[in-house]
């Protein structure tokens, strides 16, 4: 049976969500969207269901599984009403504006006994990102000793502050290191460039690896995310993000995208089927509820220290059996 999936927000991700389940994903399709503004939702549901309310989206009997792509502030509530519908939910990262928050929705899901919240921190379904993975486990490069991270955009609003820039860009790395190293962080430090741009980010995990993490929100050459992991024997790292190179002029040359949409475009695709897959199968992928929480209490963490640059010991409650 095709599963019956809603999506909340239709702005530049909820739309991509919807044109994923409408056109690319097999085994669910979508059925309902929800927005205020209705000539987007039209534009995102062609055809499916339009909700004005996300409630009742969410407990509407016609939909079984829900995407949450509304804006940062409403993620919490939407998916602790998930919950309390029993209803799996992938929802846009964060997974709240607040670490409490997050927490209320690790309670939810840990008293339930049940995993229903994936957190779409898609770049766990990047290709590179997977065989960085799969080649540290291995063993190909040794123990892990250091870990350097690159996120440039191409320009970011005025409005955009240092603070920002942890809650929304940095949090990538905070997840995607995690994953990576299998590792948890235990420290970090900020310096800032002005205004908080660009900053650097360096942190330390329980193993001892040491994560520097570059974000630039206007770095203007295009959308450019890297990764380095250096090992004990050896170093791995991303190749070019493109297909093709041009030879021209006297000189090798490759485009990178304008933002991330197009250069994740394969890991929202393959984030999406294998959520569908575990909705079907009745289990759970991807970063999970608690993955949410501690990225958020982290980069919550981090915003403390930004002003002072000090340098903050990382602490978090205990995690619940349920993400053992
Ligand atoms: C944006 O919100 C995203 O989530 C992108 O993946 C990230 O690279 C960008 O820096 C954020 O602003």
């Amino acid at each position: 049976m095709s599963l019956a999936a809603g999506v909340i927000g239709t702005g530049v991700m909820g739309a991509e969500h919807a044109r994923l389940l409408r056109e690319e994903i097999s085994g669910a399709h979508l059925a309902a969207v929800c927005d205020a503004d209705a000539g987007r939702a039209d534009a995102a549901a062609q055809g499916a269901a339009v909700f004005t309310d996300a409630l009742g989206l969410i407990r509407s009997d016609k939909i079984e599984a829900v995407v949450i792509a509304s804006p940062d502030a409403t993620h919490a509530e939407l998916a602790l009403a998930c919950i309390a519908a029993g209803k799996p939910v992938l929802s846009e990262k964060p997974i709240a504006a607040t670490a409490a928050e997050g927490l209320q929705i690790v309670e939810a899901e840990a008293s339930l006994g049940l995993r229903l919240v994936t957190v779409g921190f898609m770049r766990r379904f990047d290709a590179g990102y997977v065989e960085m993975r799969a080649a540290r486990i291995a063993g190909q490069i040794g123990a892990p000793v250091l870990l350097h991270n690159i996120h440039r955009n191409v320009s970011a609003p005025e409005w955009f502050t240092g603070a920002m820039a942890v809650t929304n860009s940095l949090v990538h790395e905070i997840d995607i290191s995690r994953w990576l190293l299998g590792s948890e962080f235990t420290s970090a430090q900020v310096t800032s460039g002005p205004g908080g741009d660009p900053m650097m980010v360096t942190m330390q995990t329980d193993k001892g690896e040491i994560v520097s993490t570059e974000v630039y929100m206007n770095a203007v050459y295009g959308y450019h995310v890297h990764a380095q992991l250096v090992g004990r024997q050896g170093s791995i790292e991303m190749a070019a993000p493109a297909r093709l190179l041009v030879n021209q002029a006297a000189a090798q040359s490759f485009s990178f995208p304008p933002n991330w949409v197009p250069r994740f475009a394969d890991a929202y695709r393959l984030q999406m089927q294998a959520w569908v897959n575990a909705v079907q199968s009745g289990g759970s992928v991807g970063a999970s509820a608690w993955d949410g929480f501690v990225t958020t209490s982290i980069a919550e963490q981090i915003v403390g220290v930004l002003a002072s640059g000090d340098r903050i010991g990382l602490s978090f409650p205990p995690r619940p059996e349920l993400y053992d």
